[in-house]
């Protein structure tokens, strides 16, 4: 029996902003006390965490004098090379001020957006210093309530121009980091712009630098709008995009429930770990969840390390799975590698497939064999093979 305990080769990485979280919600007062950065560090490295993620205001209280700013990072990385965690990302915070009520890099008001990219930009020499390899951009006040309040061609014109723009410094700077876009269809904005990793791989094929540019799909966001996550990530890697993702937990269209990994839809968390697993996927395996507002700060820990715990135990089901003898007949049976197959040989046309005369009917009688397969996974994720 696995004791399913992470290490660092597992390359677990969490938001300063998740374990840090005071639980304070639209509804209630903070029930937690806050959280300090450092303490976030060592606990984290205990429980197996290789890394952390944050956003500016996370380490750096907004308002902070110079002075300020240099102790808040100096204790940082401190803490950082005493527990040998590393900073697997970094963003910013464009979301919480008053002044990014409507929009960073599409607030209406250009005085706006010119603070917004002198915000990122001093957090991506940040992130330079620190060597954050990506740099995610979740646009949560992106949006509109109203139909007339936003003009979606002028906004996304100026998302380009925005990301063309930090594209550019980081680019003439040297920087070895890359753009990760978070899609997220609604919350805290009535409609959030480049809501699914559909819009925003539509979105990155326009920008002036489209490969220092990716996505960072989250869980939570995909399933809020209905849709299937690891289909999400299947394509943001048939892409090339997948650059960073954000696991959490979500029980279907709702608002977004961060839960922690694998406490909502279990079946896509599996799925998930299989595609993430099997398809090539490089970064960091990142949570961002917020552990609820019941929770003291041993239940925090207990859910930072459940994270970890349940991501182990499906990585396991799921190489089971893919191992099982059983499991490939099956795959088989249900014709899935033929789809590997192209659909024509190589030099024909559609000239010799319209010669063809296919037997329609037997094709149509062909059962697919897909139920006993996917019993077979269910039997993998329950344990019960
Ligand atoms: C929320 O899902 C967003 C913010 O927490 C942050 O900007 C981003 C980083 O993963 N996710
Ligand atoms: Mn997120
Ligand atoms: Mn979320």
């Amino acid at each position: 029996m696995t004791d399913y305990v992470p290490s660092r080769g597992d390359r677990f990485s969490f938001g300063l902003w998740t374990v840090g979280w005071p639980a304070r919600d639209m509804f209630g007062d903070a029930s937690r006390p806050p959280l300090d950065p450092v303490d976030a560090v060592e606990h984290l490295a205990k429980l197996g965490a290789y890394g952390v993620s944050f956003h500016d205001d996370d380490l750096i209280p907004h308002g902070s004098d110079e002075a300020a700013r240099e102790r808040y990072i100096t204790r940082f990385r401190e803490a950082l090379d005493a527990t040998g965690l590393v900073v697997s990302m970094m963003t910013t915070n464009l979301f919480t001020h008053p002044v990014f009520k409507d929009g960073a890099f599409t607030a209406n008001d250009r005085a706006v957006r010119r603070y917004a990219l002198a915000k990122v930009a001093r957090n991506l020499d940040l992130a330079a210093v620190l060597g954050a390899p990506t740099y995610v951009l979740w646009g949560g006040r992106e949006g509109a309530e109203s139909g007339a309040a936003k003009d979606v061609a002028s906004a996304l014109d100026r998302y380009k121009e925005a990301l063309d723009v930090l594209c550019g410094y980081v680019r003439e700077r040297g920087y070895g980091l890359r753009f990760a876009i978070e899609p997220k269809p609604n919350e805290p904005r009535g409609d959030i712009l480049l809501p699914t990793i559909g819009h925003a791989l539509a979105f990155v094929s326009t920008l002036d630098d489209p490969d220092r540019v990716g996505l960072n799909p989250e869980v939570g966001h995909e399933e809020m709008a209905g849709l299937n996550f690891a289909h999400g990530i299947a394509q943001a890697l048939w892409h090339g995009k997948l650059f960073h993702i954000d696991l959490n937990g979500q029980h279907g269209p709702r608002f977004d429930q961060d839960l922690r990994f694998g406490a909502g839809n279990l079946r896509g968390a599996f799925w998930t770990v299989d595609t993430l697993e099997s398809g090539g996927y490089t970064g960091p395996r990142h949570f961002d969840y917020k552990p609820p507002r019941t929770e003291d700060i041993g239940g925090v820990w207990d859910s930072a390390a459940a994270c970890m715990r349940t991501y182990l135990i499906l990585r396991e089901r799921a190489a089971a799975f893919r191992a099982d003898p059983e499991v490939r007949q099956a795959l088989a049976d249900a014709r899935v590698d033929e789809l590997a197959r192209p659909t024509l040989a190589p030099g024909e046309t559609l000239d010799d497939v319209r010669a063809e005369r296919p037997d329609i009917e037997a094709l149509a009688a062909r059962g697919m064999a897909f139920e006993r397969l996917d019993q077979l996974a269910m039997d993998h994720l329950l344990g019960a093979r």
